[in-house]
């Protein structure tokens, strides 16, 4: 999707504040936290909502998943973190290209507020 700002992240042609990356995935944090730790997890694939996601994508959505976890621990998340999936205008999402909110450990830093 050449208007999707998510498409852009993921193939390098704008910013973010990557923290992990394979073929098929990204995570970066979110330009907005509303925790001291919040990251974003992306397929590179972009699909976009949960809502739109078919049986061919069950196991991209379970590696969405199953990286929640890994950054978590990797962020300094131990003591637990919450996820989030936004799901079309009613459920709140803003950007549509599928994304799992990760995100815990308190308020964040001032600097970090927009
Ligand atoms: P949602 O409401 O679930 O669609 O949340 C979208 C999130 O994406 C929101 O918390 C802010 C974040 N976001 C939007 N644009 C950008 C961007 O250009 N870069 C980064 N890193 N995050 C973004």
């Amino acid at each position: 999707m050449s208007d999707c700002i998510f498409c852009k992240i993921a193939a390098g042609e704008l910013p973010s504040g990557k923290v992990y990356e394979d073929d098929e995935l990204l995570a970066f944090h979110d330009i907005h936290p509303f925790a001291r730790v919040h990251v974003l997890i992306i397929p590179k694939l972009h699909i976009a909502t949960l809502a739109e996601c078919m049986p061919e994508h069950e196991s991209l959505l379970g590696k969405m998943l199953l990286l929640a976890p890994r950054l978590a621990k990797e962020l300094g998340l131990s003591a637990g973190f919450k996820t989030l999936i936004n799901t079309g205008r009613g459920g709140g999402q803003e950007v549509f290209h599928i994304h799992v909110h990760v995100f815990g450990g308190g308020e964040p830093a001032p600097h970090a507020q927009s």
